[in-house]
């Protein structure tokens, strides 16, 4: 055996041969950890490989050099066919209402039970180098590790479905990605395959208007809802079944950022969403959820006016409450990107106890899907017992055996069920997993249930439950999209179902896609669309949010600049729990009226507005004006409803933006440590809606 602590004779000669000199010296003298190939022999040179002569043939025998671009050939495994890019970490979930009457599954049978779980969130459409900021669904995956074993509910942040049949899934998913010809655009909807196949596509619709919504471009993960979409079912002990919807409600609140803002942000840091979940994380600033659930019997489900089973379709919160049962915190970040985030593996299929299907059709479609996904992307049917993918507190004991990459060297030679040797696993009937019996009966064929076929009421609903801000968003996102499309017909054929949808919406679209006549509406599969009461738990701007907590303030400075103004900025923002930025023309430091050097996070050039949710214009001198960088931060902050506080010394940065004499509450002016409070206080609400209308257009 290797001796790790031997050096060997003619060291100095092998650090000069090497090239790694002083760092290989103090290794060494440290008594640091060896460098292994793969079978464990240590390695005595890792920058030159095995030469004959000084610039002499490379050696097949260099089983080193080998060993080490073999297995850096083989790091990439096949992205998700969706969902590619994505981000995770562990966490706790924590019980605080206990369900022992409604369902047997583990996480709820004791309030203040803990569980163990997993979380990736993602987006759907763009490739796993692709930016955080797309206009896309995101990716809500909930891995609970319970001593039953693994559950998983595989959501979105959007509570319904583009479309009914899994059937259509292939196709839905090949029209938003890249044209199979040019391959781009990457990460857009804004595309003529997607609009092609939405605009004949009617039950879309409902989910399109979420996807036009600002639903699809979240501030960050941390406020975003999570949705486990379909109905699901709670079993208890004495079999009986309850109807289940999952709801994840953030702590933080929801936020959207804006088109333009999501645009800019993707330029100036791509790794948002990650970046602010990573360092929030971090900092020990852990984001939490609420669980809440929906749950009604069949009676309701008789009376409610759409199909529960229908993944287009969602129930109303005030029509059914969602009761809060439990609290998400994610409390750890990964070790490592790939062998957690990347190699974990969600199935909707993956229940336990107390948890069943219902028959949705997507969902029993996707029950399939997952499971044979992983298969290609991890490369064999042992990824369960990759850790992360492996269930905690529980044992795992079957006769599965061999397969690629397997861990397990099960002892005895019993691999089978009913053995007489006395040995092995058997099945439970009572603890084991038993499904909901369901009856069930009718022809076998390709049909839709025809309580399926209302495309536009929901959609409908979500559009008339928006504040007018909203709703002004939703028009430009369709009119960007479809002005990407460039068959005339497409666009035409969306108006038609915007018609279905609400008249003004689509008269909008067509004034300003420019579309000489109205078309007729589309043929809707139901004659009429019932006109639903709004329902004001959809929108994210009602009600107002009231905390700047979590929240990022960006303070552009420059050489002598007001330290006890800023000082009291500083306070105040964190008494709020928020956080702050400094900008400055020079990222070495930027001195204060008394002299003191400040430290700068970012320079002004890579630290636009977008990335913060309310900005400080607090420069020493007049002169940012000349700045391109600084006109653009302070437009931007503007045109993006920002709230922004303003001292003297930024009037001609003001005048450059054209804000001069611009009376409105989210223009503050900082005469004073006094006016701090007041215009942090304002920053609670985030925007500043009512400045929107000033451009209007
Ligand atoms: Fe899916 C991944 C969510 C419909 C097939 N899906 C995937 C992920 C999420 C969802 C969050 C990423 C999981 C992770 O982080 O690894 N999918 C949904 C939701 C749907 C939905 C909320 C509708 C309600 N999905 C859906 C259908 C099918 C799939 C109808 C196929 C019939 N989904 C997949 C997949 C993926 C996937 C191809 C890609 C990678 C993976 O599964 O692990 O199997």
């Amino acid at each position: 055996m290797t001796d790790p602590t031997r050096q060997t004779a003619d060291f100095d000669a092998l650090i000069s041969a090497t090239g790694s000199g002083g760092e290989l010296h103090q290794h060494a003298a440290e008594g640091g950890r060896r460098l292994t190939t793969a079978q464990g022999v240590v390695i005595a040179d890792n920058q030159n490989s095995l030469r004959v002569g000084a610039p002499g043939p490379t050696l097949m025998e260099d089983f080193i050099l080998r060993e080490k671009i073999f297995h850096f050939d083989h790091e990439r495994i096949p992205e998700r066919v969706v969902h590619a890019r994505g981000y995770g970490a562990h966490g706790t979930f924590t019980c605080t209402r206990a369900l022992p009457d409604v369902t047997r599954a583990a996480p709820f049978d004791t309030e203040g039970k803990e569980t163990e779980v997993f979380v990736r969130f993602s987006n759907v459409a763009g490739n796993k180098g692709s930016v955080d900021l797309a206009r896309d669904l995101r990716g809500f995956a909930v891995k609970f590790y319970t001593e039953d074993g693994n559950w998983d509910i595989v959501g979105n942040n959007i509570p319904v479905f583009f479309i009914q049949d899994p059937i259509k899934f292939p196709d839905l998913v090949h029209a938003i990605k890249p044209a199979p010809d040019r391959d781009f655009p990457q990460a857009q909807s804004a595309h003529d395959n997607f609009w092609d196949f939405i605009s004949l596509t009617p039950e879309a619709m409902h989910t399109v208007l979420w996807q036009m919504s600002d639903r699809a471009i979240p501030r960050s993960f941390t406020t975003m809802e999570g949705f486990g979409v379909h109905t699901f079912r709670f079993v208890n002990d004495a079999g009986a079944s309850t109807f289940v919807k999952f709801f994840w409600k953030p702590r933080m609140g929801l936020q959207s950022v804006l088109w333009d803002e999501a645009v800019k942000t993707n330029g100036a840091d791509p790794d948002r969403h990650r970046r602010d979940l990573w360092d929030a994380i971090d900092r020990g600033d852990f984001p939490e959820w609420d669980l809440g659930v929906q749950m009604f019997d069949q009676s309701f489900a008789d009376s409610f006016a759409f199909d529960v089973l229908d993944p287009t379709k969602l129930i109303p919160e005030e029509d059914c409450p969602v009761e809060i049962i439990g609290t998400l915190r994610l409390d750890r970040n990964v070790d490592n990107f790939f062998a957690e985030t990347e190699q974990v593996a969600f199935c909707t299929a993956n229940v336990i106890p107390g948890v069943d299907f219902t028959n949705d059709p997507l969902l029993q479609g996707r029950n399939f899907s997952y499971l044979d996904t992983q298969l290609k992307r991890l490369g064999g049917p042992n990824f369960t017992k990759l850790p992360v993918n492996a269930p905690k507190g529980c044992p795992v004991s079957n006769y599965q055996q061999d397969g690629h990459m397997q861990t397990d060297a099960r002892k005895g030679r019993v691999n089978y069920e009913p053995n007489g040797w006395g040995e092995g696993p058997r099945a439970h009937p009572l603890e084991g997993y038993v499904s909901y019996k369901d009856p069930v009966s009718g022809d076998k064929a390709r049909l839709r249930p025809a309580s399926f076929a209302d495309h536009y009421s929901q959609a409908r609903q979500f559009y008339i439950s928006q504040t007018s801000s909203e709703q002004d968003h939703i028009l430009a996102a369709f009119v960007f999209e479809l002005s990407k499309c460039k068959e005339a017909a497409i666009r035409e054929r969306m108006v038609a179902h915007l018609l279905n949808v609400d008249a003004a919406l689509a008269q909008n679209v067509a004034d300003r896609l420019g579309l000489p006549d109205l078309p007729q509406p589309a043929p809707a599969a139901r004659p009429t669309r019932t006109d639903l009461a709004p329902s004001p738990a959809l929108s994210i701007q009602n009600p107002a949010p009231d905390s700047f907590a979590g929240r990022i303030m960006g303070v552009l400075l420059s050489d002598g600049f007001d330290g006890a103004l800023l000082a009291a900025l500083e306070q105040a923002v964190r008494d709020e729990g928020g956080l702050l930025r400094f900008i400055a023309p020079r990222i070495g430091g930027v001195s204060c009226s008394n002299d003191n050097l400040h430290a700068v996070t970012d320079q002004i050039a890579g630290g636009p507005s977008v990335l913060f949710d309310a900005v400080g214009i607090l420069p020493g001198a007049p002169g940012l004006a000349d700045n391109p960088a600084a006109v653009d931060f302070l437009s931007d902050a503007f045109v993006h409803c920002k709230f922004i506080g303003w001292v003297d010394d930024a009037s001609d940065l003001i005048d450059a933006c054209a804000l001069t004499g611009k009376e409105e509450a989210g223009l503050c002016k900082l005469d004073g440590p006094e006016a701090v409070m007041p215009f942090v206080a304002a920053c609670r609400s985030l925007r500043h809606w009512p400045r929107e209308d000033a451009f209007a257009s």
